[in-house]
């Protein structure tokens, strides 16, 4: 329903940015109350304002902590206009509606970065601001709020060009922000009181699920977030902390690989892939997998796309292993698995991750950031020739793959399954060394393999010592100054190079 503004009541810590606003409610014929310091800002602008003393009876007191502290100003902003008991009872104590509140808050966290004294902090905490707005906003039905100078400018807009006239969803959209302005300003107090770590607000957003330990015994760890929504847990024990890292660096990577598509198997330890293949069947995709890397796997989280059988579960029970999802299991499966109480057997539920950013602590804060979507962003043959379409199943296999290691990341795959890589280490070449390293000991032939990296090529020296090995096609983002060392290494050497314009650091 739309509804007309009669009267103001104005609060702002600054003043700046507020004249325009001010000069528009006058035009309109406005009715404004404000406190001391920002009645006489607009008297000094030449525009009439009734000081909220007079509503409330009383001078401000307590040094200003009780301004506007009183049910002259709550009842005027929160009583129900529609509601016949409301209307008369301030009737009867002769409360004046108010229609629209603007409140610019004491400046907590700026103060806070500028001293450590705790009676300036203290002061800075605002009472009478934070609850006009949650009272405005909690009766949007009625009252329009301004809770943050950011928000001026729509409203001057809003004023400007329907006359002091609101909708009901124009109103909900300002308390859906006043609300989102309140919340950040308890948290940053909160944190000033439990020392900065935010735990109590996360403890309030999530529900909080105390685990064993952290990533070591001498270290506490919890969980804040809802698992249930994403796997139903079929058997085992509790997942550990650690699991839980793994887990997400093996969810992460299926997602890549749809259902429907290639039936692909992972193995995953410390969060890195040591073993992944993509075959026509769960077992085959098992065999390949493990086949790629059969002394890393030990101990791993395994992860596949594909209905986990009979056969399958006869191959992996072999192993000892901490953690199986799967989208589905057969009857069979489960029983053989099941033998081992401990392990653990997650059915992965297909709409299941919702989150998506990514957080991480750093110093005195937390960084969060988008996950790494899309694999690249162009397919350019930069090379001495085009790939093969063999190699292009390859190439766009291990470009997915070095996504998910850490940087500095080489993938080496040979028919769709992962034969080498080397993965966190300080230099790529190093990375290139142990990949190659790596299928030598388990027997792979690397003549007709493809390699991708996760970032550029600085120099040629990559590109000299995966042909050295055998190695006929390249996968990179491009990018670097010297792109055309590599590419004109490739294409001397008749050697096919994509580059996709997209980076995949995983730090
Ligand atoms: O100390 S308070 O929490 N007590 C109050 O009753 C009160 N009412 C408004 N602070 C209060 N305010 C705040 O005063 C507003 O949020 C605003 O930041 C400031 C505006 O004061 P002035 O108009 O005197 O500059």
């Amino acid at each position: 329903m739309n509804k007309k503004i009669q009267s103001a009541l104005i609060s702002v810590f600054y003043k700046d940015g507020l004249e325009p606003i001010v000069k528009e409610l006058s035009r309109l014929g406005i009715t404004i109350y404000s406190t001391g310091g920002t009645q006489k800002f607009v008297e000094d602008l030449g525009i009439q304002v009734v000081p909220v003393e007079q509503l409330t009876t009383y001078p401000s007191i307590l040094g200003g902590r009780v301004k506007t502290l009183h049910p002259s100003v709550f009842g005027g902003i929160l009583g129900r206009r529609d509601l016949e008991s409301d209307v008369a009872e301030m009737a009867e104590y002769k409360i004046p509606e108010i229609d629209l509140v603007i409140v610019d808050l004491y400046p907590f966290e700026e103060t806070l970065a500028q001293t450590s004294e705790e009676k300036l902090i203290i002061e800075k905490i605002d009472i009478g601001g934070p609850s006009m707005i949650r009272a405005a906003a909690k009766n949007f039905k009625d009252v329009v709020v301004v809770a943050a100078k950011k928000d001026y400018a729509g409203l001057e807009e809003l004023l400007k060009t329907q006359n002091g006239e609101t909708s009901m969803e124009q109103r909900k959209s300002f308390a859906a922000k006043a609300f989102e302005i309140v919340a950040h300003y308890d948290v940053a107090i909160s944190n000033y009181f439990t020392g900065n770590n935010g735990e109590y607000f996360l403890q309030s957003v999530n529900s909080p699920k105390a685990m064993r330990y952290g990533e070591n015994p001498h270290q506490s760890g919890t969980f804040y977030g809802n698992l249930e929504a994403l796997f139903n847990q079929l058997n085992g024990k509790e997942l550990s902390y650690n699991n839980l890292v793994d887990v997400d660096a093996a969810v992460q990577l299926i997602h890549e690989f749809p259902q429907g598509g290639d039936v692909v198997f992972a193995i995953i330890k410390h969060t890195n892939v040591c073993g992944v293949a993509a075959r026509g069947t769960v077992s085959e995709a098992w065999k390949e997998a493990l086949a790629g890397d059969p002394e890393s796997a030990f101990g791993g989280v395994l992860v596949t796309n594909g209905t986990v059988d009979e056969a399958t579960a006869n191959a992996i029970n072999e192993i000892f292993f901490e953690v199986l999802i799967a989208p589905a299991f057969d009857e069979a499966a489960l029983h053989i698995l099941k033998s081992k109480k401990n392990r653990i057997l997650l059915q992965l539920k297909a709409e299941g991750l919702t989150v998506n950013a990514q957080t991480k602590s750093v110093l005195n804060g937390v960084l969060i950031q988008e996950q790494d979507k899309g694999n690249y962003t162009e397919w350019k043959e930069a090379g001495g020739r085009e790939t093969t379409a063999a190699e292009k199943a390859d190439l766009e296999f291990a470009n997915i793959i070095g996504k998910h290691l850490k940087s500095n990341a080489i993938a080496l795959v040979k028919n769709k399954q992962l034969v080498g890589k080397g993965a966190g280490q300080t230099s790529r070449i190093d990375a290139l060394r142990h990949a190659i390293e790596k299928a030598k000991q388990f027997g792979f032939d690397l003549k007709g393999a493809v390699l991708a990296s996760d970032a550029f090529f600085p120099f040629n020296d990559c590109i000299q010592i995966g042909h050295q090995a055998g190695i006929e096609a390249f996968i990179q983002p491009g990018g670097s100054i010297r792109d055309k060392d590599s590419i004109e290494y490739a294409q001397q050497h008749n050697l096919a190079m994509v580059t996709t314009g997209m980076r995949h650091f995983k730090h």
